[in-house]
């Protein structure tokens, strides 16, 4: 078969809306564009632990800080299904790591914000984990096949959380003056970053155009963010709070709400590098990725000491 017939074969099966699978033949750019998406998907999961997780001592009860827990240790889960999905396009983890500790491969904007305030935790439920179901449940149908399993599992676990942030916000908005004042500030330092998670406007986003042609992404960046912009107003009518964007409002020609400017300046700006967090966040998982190396080293010897075990028992 000529590169050509292969082309041919892998563009029908695309059209047929089939998976593609490992060990089927793909366009390099194709794998190339997968391994960085997945790659930088699975590293915002597992960055996207630490902004939580700074408040799991401190969460205002036994309960919170449970469901807390089980968040964040969802999010680890969700970044290594994604590694793993990664790993069959022919990356190792540690190649993906190296590039995330090294500041080449990114991870999302959002995780570069602090989180000052318990309702913090509520808004980043409601909100950022609103905003990645928006994104991730078309993800379900991507084209590549371990992409799109991993992303069945890790909507269904979304979705609760997205819950529990929602629930943590109505409790603090029916809560006292200061609680609804508290959920309040946090819709307002988190309503401009989340939106701007679903990526540059579609004419300034490089990828999109292929990734579309590649069924990869199933909707652009603006289709993801006017969806999301809509369900939440919603939303926010039910908590009793007010989004901080004065030119929202409802566009009756479109059927949709108008949103104001997004500062992108702000946004390239984190993305560089220059996030009020970014620093701290890398420093962070570099850290525990040198001091967890011990971990990795005792557990390797197992796995080995087991192997060796068994090979004995099987030569007997
Ligand atoms: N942050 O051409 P496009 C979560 C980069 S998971 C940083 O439009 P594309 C769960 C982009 O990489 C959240 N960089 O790119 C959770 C590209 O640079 P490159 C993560 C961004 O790939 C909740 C350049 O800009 N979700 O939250 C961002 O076609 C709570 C041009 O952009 C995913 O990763 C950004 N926000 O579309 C965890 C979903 N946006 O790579 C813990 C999968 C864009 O060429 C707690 N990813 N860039 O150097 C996607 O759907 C896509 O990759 C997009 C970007 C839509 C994010």
């Amino acid at each position: 078969m000529t590169v050509h017939s292969f082309q041919e074969k892998f563009d029908e099966k695309i059209d047929r809306e089939d998976t593609i699978e490992p060990r089927d033949w793909m366009p390099d750019d194709y794998r190339k564009t997968l391994i960085r998406q997945i790659s930088q998907h699975a590293h915002s999961e597992i960055v996207g632990m630490l902004p939580e997780g700074n408040w799991i001592t401190r969460a205002p009860s036994l309960r919170r800080k449970a469901v807390l827990l089980a968040k964040v240790q969802d999010e680890g889960g969700h970044g290594l299904y994604l590694y793993s999905a990664a790993e069959t396009l022919g990356i190792t983890r540690d190649e993906m790591l190296e590039q995330l500790h090294s500041g080449k491969a990114k991870y999302s904007s959002i995780f570069n914000y602090p989180t000052t305030t318990w309702a913090d935790m509520g808004a980043i439920g409601w909100l950022v984990d609103g905003a990645a179901i928006m994104n991730q449940v078309p993800l379900c149908r991507t084209s590549y096949g371990p992409y799109a399993r991993a992303m069945v599992r890790v909507c269904k676990e979304e979705s609760f959380h997205q819950r529990q942030g929602f629930e943590i916000m109505l409790t603090l908005s029916n809560g006292t003056e200061e609680q609804k004042k508290m959920a309040q500030d946090a819709l307002n330092r988190w309503w401009w970053p989340s939106i701007m998670m679903f990526g540059p406007p579609d004419a300034e986003s490089p990828n999109s155009e292929s990734s579309m042609r590649w069924r990869i992404k199933r909707f652009s960046n603006d289709e993801l963010r006017q969806k999301f912009v809509d369900v939440t107003v919603e939303q926010t009518r039910i908590l009793g709070l007010e989004i901080p964007d004065k030119d929202l409002k409802w566009n009756e020609e479109r059927g949709h709400y108008d949103y104001g400017q997004i500062d992108w300046d702000e946004f390239w700006n984190v993305v560089k590098g220059n996030g009020p967090c970014n620093k701290e966040r890398l420093e962070t998982r570099k850290k525990a990725w040198e001091e967890g190396a011990w971990v990795r080293e005792a557990a390797l010897a197992h796995a080995g000491k087991r192997a060796e075990r068994k090979a004995k028992s099987e030569a007997a």
